[in-house]
């Protein structure tokens, strides 16, 4: 393997020093900021030199989308607007939209973790990156371009859907590696294999994420495009878009830039820290960001830090994949239930798919919940009945909670080109809606 030119080698020595100067500099340029200002000052935080130790962390204030959306359209702005080159924006996957602001360093800085993902996932200038996320005010086209780019690598941009123009150009171009959601990536293998393509491409690698996925869903994309290998890259448009980590080739969990920024892991109900290793809600601080820095922002991504050293033998930290996010909880008959804690259920039925959708109504005052789940391909429909009747007794038995199941034809649920919605709530839809 050659020497890296864009992954850090972060031994834990050198790091806490680096990330301390790194509070300490996020501080500073946040205290340029008035609402930063007067949410520091109430800690009594008037400069980065306040902060003696990584523990002082601790002593910030968290802050949280609502900071963001407070201050539109260019909330918590810590440069002068003459500073900024670039914005970007994302509805978030609940609530409306915040704009992000980057200065010439933040693009920079974008580039070069997204050139870290592409070193991770064991490209080199000789691979073709076809780029199937959304352009535009959406960070993700941006970065897997930016970092390809930088990287070396030839680009396609084509975006989002479209699966004709892709399978062209992934074929004639020879493109030996996808960007894309997991669902968008789902979409195009189906297609692949729809129209029997798949020994047609030199398709290598997928990178996919923006989105939670299951091990079923990895799988069957892997299998259909006849990949080598597929990676999970985090981000959010808070940590500049896309690229914020990766999985490696043997590890468990993604690689993330402790460079970059901080990852704290809290009790979203008490807002504490957990022990390590144990799951709960991501908190980030930046390290190097100019133009939008982040305090302790809850990023309600659900993972955990693993303080295991990785068998890839690389000085990179870890956390777990994303489970999902603290709001995408519903709560049924007094029940909190993660989209994820069903998609872990189906993965004990090779008779099932790896899609599903959950639908809640409510009728006389009763809450029900209905989960559409596909049949796998090679599995037979006539024994739909006795299949949903056991995957409910299994999520009744896991979860407590009755759930009916209806079992759809493989690939009959429906396909996005970006982010999958699994939870449909149809319960304030009857006049019940407060205020
Ligand atoms: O989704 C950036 C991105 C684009 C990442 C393309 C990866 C690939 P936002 O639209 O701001 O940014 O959404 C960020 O998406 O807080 C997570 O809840 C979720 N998310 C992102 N990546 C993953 C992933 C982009 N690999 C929010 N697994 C985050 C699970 C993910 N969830």
């Amino acid at each position: 393997m050659s020497a890296p030119r864009f992954l850090p080698h972060l031994p834990e020595e050198t790091l806490a020093a680096r990330q301390l100067a790194g509070v300490r500099r996020t501080v500073d340029q946040a205290m340029r900021n008035p609402v930063y200002r007067a949410r520091l000052a109430a800690v009594g935080i008037t400069s980065g030199a306040d902060i003696a130790s990584l523990d002082d962390v601790r002593r910030l204030p968290f802050t949280d989308v609502t900071d963001l959306r407070d201050g539109y359209p260019l909330p918590l702005l810590c440069v002068p607007e003459r500073d900024v080159v670039r914005v970007h924006a994302s509805s978030g996957t609940t609530g409306k939209r915040k704009i992000l602001a980057y200065t010439r360093k933040d693009v920079e800085t974008f580039a070069l973790q997204m050139a870290r993902c592409y070193e991770l996932a064991g490209l080199t200038p000789e691979d073709r990156v076809q780029v199937a996320v959304g352009y535009g005010l959406w960070t993700a086209g941006a970065g897997f371009q930016l970092g390809s780019e930088l990287f070396g690598a030839l680009t396609v941009p084509v975006g989002p859907g479209n699966l004709d123009m892709q399978l062209q150009l992934l074929m004639d171009l020879k493109v030996t590696c996808l960007g894309a959601t997991a669902s968008m990536a789902l979409l195009l293998a189906e297609e692949v294999e729809r129209h029997g393509l798949r020994d047609r491409l030199a398709l290598r690698k997928v990178i996919f994420g923006a989105e939670p996925h299951s091990l079923k869903m990895r799988r069957a994309f892997t299998e259909k495009l006849g990949l080598e290998a597929a990676y999970d890259i985090a981000g959010m448009t808070e940590m500049y878009g896309p690229g914020t980590g990766l999985n490696c080739e043997v590890g468990e969990g993604i690689h993330y830039w402790a460079d970059l920024f901080l990852v704290e892991i809290i009790d979203p109900a008490t807002l504490q820290p957990l022990p390590a290793g144990e799951v709960g809600e991501m908190v980030v601080t930046s390290l190097c960001k100019e133009a939008v820095p982040l305090v302790r922002y809850r990023t309600h991504d659900l993972t955990r830090l693993i303080p295991e050293p990785c068998p890839c033998g690389r000085a990179i930290p870890r956390h777990g994949h994303i489970r999902g996010r603290s709001d995408d909880m519903v709560i049924f008959r007094g029940v909190n239930i993660y989209p994820g804690q069903i998609a872990d259920v189906l993965h004990a039925f090779p008779e099932a798919g790896g899609e599903y959708h959950i639908e809640l109504t409510r009728s006389q005052g009763l809450d029900h919940m209905l989960l559409h789940v596909e049949r796998a391909t090679a599995a037979p429909a006539d024994l739909d009945a006795d299949l949903a009747r056991r995957i409910s007794d299994e999520l009744h038995r896991r979860i407590m909670a009755r759930i009916d199941v209806r079992l759809a034809s493989p690939g009959s649920l429906p396909r996005t080109f970006s982010k999958a919605k699994r939870v449909t709530d149809l319960r304030l839809e009857d006049g019940e809606r407060a205020g």
